[in-house]
């Protein structure tokens, strides 16, 4: 691993939230990802379950997790299972944990190969009522392979017909969404490598640059400082491409005179930043780039002030849209005639700012957590308004990544990355 990874205590800390959450006599279990395939012997570089990651800090494939807080056997209470290593793979795929290291990470006592597991899994499910079982339940999940967990659900329920079934994600999706200490430190690294990348390319851009060499420059900076690179496909979008929302093709040429939006997350220790900052090519908005900068900055701010304790998400969604609402009247975009007579479903403004403002951040880049709840302490939101002008060929979003705070209202992960106009400007003429 390039990162550093966190205490064993934060783990132990985890699987006990997890515990005291099941029912009585219950068993859970929680399976690694799979390496994904690509073509021919090709795969994609491995990428641990968060939720096995939350639980217990191994990042390697072929891992299970089996916990089991009632367990009259008290070894059987907390069991993981890893591949069996031998110097064959030693020698192909390079070092795997062995069991003294899985026990260091995870703070887990009793370690097994995974050749153990159907014995041990029969014998607690004998002494067991109750089984917790994982899904992916993101709400905008579009899952089409089969996954290890979906595989051993189908196996579960065929071999242990009588046991009674539940879901462990709406379990993790709550505890997920509050973050520890140790977590927002690690979040505040993804973020502060990604400061790192941007101010690297607020030197680096002028008229003729490619967005793919901007890129390019991103992912140097963020590998060397031990992130193994994007969060997520990184979107570089000069001129009238940053109205495209998800534009990542990242070819084109960034022109004198046009704004460059760029949404760019370093990955750290599997945590997520997530950016995006809009500066002018030349290094000097224009009056207009900077009145609809402006705006979205004031909105940007005045989000982040809304989002604090007690407020609901979805109020909090609508009462940015009125923020947003009334800049646009501002800039000329839409007038009074557009808003009374506005779809309620649709209003005016979306037609310049269709997406949401804010969304968890943390080991998913769209985190798992409540949309719907009221917003608690220690939990972690993109604030991320936008304004895109199709018929300017322009597009202006700005996105910090805060903390929620006991007392304070929030904290600023991204408080050092330069986003004022003027400093912006300052840091790309010096
Ligand atoms: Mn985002």
């Amino acid at each position: 691993m390039k990162y550093q990874p966190l205490s064993s205590s934060l783990y132990i800390k985890n699987r006990e939230k997890f515990c005291y959450k099941l029912a009585e006599s219950s068993v859970a279990i929680f399976n690694s990802n799979d390496i994904m395939p690509t073509n021919a012997d090709g795969t994609m570089r491995f990428r641990q379950n968060n939720d096995l990651f939350y639980l217990t800090g191994i990042d390697q494939e072929e891992t299970i997790l089996l916990v089991a807080p009632d367990c009259p056997n008290p070894t059987m209470r907390e069991v993981l299972f890893l591949r069996e290593t031998n110097e064959h793979i030693a020698i192909w795929e390079g070092h795997k944990y062995t069991k003294e290291e899985a026990e260091a990470t995870s703070g887990i006592k009793n370690i097994q190969w995974l050749s153990n597991f159907d014995q041990v899994f029969n014998t607690v499910m004998a002494l067991s009522c109750n089984v917790y079982l994982n899904t992916n339940e993101h709400l905008r999940a579009g899952v089409v392979v089969e996954t290890q967990d979906a595989r051993f659900i189908k196996e579960c329920k065929e071999k242990f017909p009588l046991h009674n079934y539940h879901r462990s994600a709406p379990i993790m999706h709550e505890l997920r969404g509050v973050k520890e200490k140790e977590e927002i430190d690690q979040l505040q690294i993804a973020c502060d490598i990604t400061e790192k990348g941007f101010r690297r390319i607020l030197s680096f851009v002028k008229p003729g640059v490619t967005e793919y060499e901007i890129e390019a420059e991103y992912l140097h900076e963020f590998v060397r400082n031990r992130s193994n690179g994007f969060a997520y496909q990184p979107i570089i979008a000069s001129g009238a491409s940053a109205c495209v929302l998800h534009y990542i093709e990242n070819h084109k040429e960034c022109l004198a005179g046009e704004l460059l939006l760029m949404d760019v997350g370093a990955e750290y220790g599997n945590y997520n930043a997530d950016m995006t900052r809009t500066i002018p090519v030349s290094g000097r908005f224009t009056e207009r780039q900077r009145a609809v900068y402006d705006a979205v900055l004031r909105v940007q701010k005045e989000a982040a002030n809304i989002l604090r304790i007690g407020t609901n998400i979805q109020d909090y969604h609508k009462e940015v849209g009125l923020i947003m609402q009334s800049e646009l009247v501002g800039l000329g975009l839409i007038d009074q005639t557009d808003i009374k007579n506005q779809d309620p479903a649709w209003p005016a403004y979306k037609k310049y700012f269709m997406h949401g403002t804010s969304h968890h951040l943390g080991l998913d880049v769209h985190d798992v957590g409540t949309m719907h709840g009221p917003i608690k302490p220690g939990m972690v939101f993109t604030v991320e308004p936008g304004i895109y002008i199709q018929e300017e060929g322009l597009g202006v979003r700005l996105e910090n990544n805060i903390v929620i705070k006991e007392e304070k209202g929030y904290f600023d992960l991204m408080r050092n990355i330069p986003i004022e106009a003027e400093e912006i400007e300052d840091l790309m003429n010096s």
